[in-house]
């Protein structure tokens, strides 16, 4: 049984956030379609109360399988995916819930539609040094794969299900992000993408768990190995 619209949330000690954030999903969702699902999910063994939350609002609870990383996430929540789109979302706030209704109605208009924070309109809360960082990994990712669009790293996007869930994907960190862009550009090369401008914001609580030096080193390699696979 298929459902119009999966939202995943892969989650690492967002309890807090997700408490949050996860109403108003729902509700945006519940506005969009009547028959959706929303994923959360969560490191291998669970190591905040998530899953309670979950319960509680009444989403799927996952735990990631073959590992722990961000990476394994992100094959856990496609694997168990049952929707004709697929939205991928931040746990802690970063990602306005509200983006969610221009996301999924701009379906009819594009297969691949990105949240953006680099086109005209969008905007990002990070410091200097991290859009400085942010907007060398994608013109490097823009340049050398060829990818048309001005947000090729952020997570906040929505795919065509089917598509999604038929790609092989190996990264284990951030980088998953565009391994998936690349791959559905590679495989479906009439696909459309459209970019809709939005606000990055602060996490809520808690602090970034994404560690710099393997951020950089990681999408340096993920770079050359996607080019030349
Ligand atoms: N660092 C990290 N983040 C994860 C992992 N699994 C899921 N996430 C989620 O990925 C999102 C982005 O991570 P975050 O630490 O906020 O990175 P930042 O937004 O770049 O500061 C958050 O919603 C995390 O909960 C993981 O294994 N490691
Ligand atoms: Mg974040």
């Amino acid at each position: 049984m298929s459902c119009d619209l999966t939202v995943v949330l892969p989650s690492y000690l967002e309890e807090e956030n997700l408490r949050l954030l996860l109403p108003r999903i729902k509700e945006h969702c519940q506005k969009l379609t009547p028959n959706f699902e929303v994923l959360v999910v969560d490191t291998m063994t669970p190591m905040d109360g998530t899953s309670e939350v979950c319960k509680d609002i009444g989403v799927k609870y996952l735990n990631r399988q073959g590992g722990n990383t961000y990476g394994d996430a992100v094959r856990t929540g496609i694997s168990n995916s049952r929707g004709e789109k697929v939205v991928f979302m931040d746990a802690d706030g970063s990602h306005p819930p509200s983006v969610l209704d221009e996301l999924y109605e701009s379906k009819s208009e594009a297969d691949i539609v990105i949240a953006s924070r680099y086109i005209e309109g969008g905007f990002t809360e990070n410091s200097k040094i991290l859009v400085l960082m942010s907007l060398i990994v994608n013109m490097g990712y823009r340049l050398v794969l060829g990818l048309k669009c001005k947000d090729v790293s952020n997570s906040f996007k929505l795919y065509p299900g089917d598509a999604l869930r038929s790609l092989n994907l190996n990264c284990q960190n951030f980088d998953i992000v565009e391994e998936i862009l690349f791959k559905m550009v590679r495989s479906n090369p009439t696909f459309k993408i459209k970019e809709i401008p939005f606000s990055f914001k602060k996490r809520m609580f808690g602090e970034t768990k994404r560690n710099l030096f393997v951020f950089i080193f990681t999408y340096v390699i993920t770079l050359f190995k996607l080019r030349f696979s």
